[in-house]
């Protein structure tokens, strides 16, 4: 199979408060896992095993329409969670301490209290389903975006470096209809590190 599930680097519940266990276990091993399967089902057999993921999502309109849904929702759920879960870590929170990172989100939003503000805003307006990120774009300037579904920024050419799951699977067992109270808890688990490294390596 060409595409596996990534380990995480914590265990299900040192998220917690502010990603529960259970939370957690069903997102990572049903909903991640899912997609990695789908992923692989709709691809077997055909050239676009030999594919990368990237180029998958980069590629959408070329794929036959046989698969291009499917690889679509996978392809990008896949990318999406694997992204998500390494910018989580139970040491996060703060305030990035990377003077690059800090410099360019000064830069670009004013402050970092803006940028969570502008950031949270974005994943509090999505309708439905679908993500909140920070991306960098081909200008090497920081913008936020939205992606519905499981559509990825990557595929607009934006390569993305922070990422917020709202769909109700994220949060909802926890949280309920608190999507706001989610998002708060969210600030409290980002890995800045991990963040200022993606954004290294895309600047
Ligand atoms: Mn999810």
């Amino acid at each position: 199979m060409p595409f596996n599930l990534p380990k995480l680097d914590y265990n299900y519940n040192e998220l917690e408060p502010h990603i529960d266990a259970k939370t957690m276990e069903i997102h990572y091993s049903k909903h991640h896992s899912g997609y990695v399967d789908k992923l692989n089902k709709a691809i077997a057999g055909t050239e676009y095993e030999e594919n990368t993921l990237e180029n998958l999502i980069q590629n959408y309109a070329k794929l036959p329409q046989t698969i291009a849904q499917a690889v679509r929702n996978n392809a990008g759920g896949h990318s999406n969670h694997t992204l998500f879960w390494t910018i989580l870590s139970p040491k996060g929170g703060g305030n990035p301490n990377s003077d690059n990172l800090q410099f360019a989100i000064n830069g670009a939003f004013g402050s970092i209290e803006t940028f969570r503000e502008r950031f949270s805003e974005k994943a509090l307006s999505i309708f439905g389903s679908g993500w909140a990120w920070l991306c960098v774009d081909n200008n090497k300037n920081l913008t936020i975006c939205s992606t519905p579904n499981q559509d990825s920024p990557i595929t607009d050419g934006l390569k993305p470096i922070l990422g917020l799951d709202v769909w109700e699977h994220a949060y909802y067992l926890n949280y309920q209809n608190r999507r706001p109270d989610y998002i708060k808890g969210f600030w409290n688990l980002v890995n800045w590190d991990k963040v200022s490294d993606y954004y290294s390596e895309a600047t």
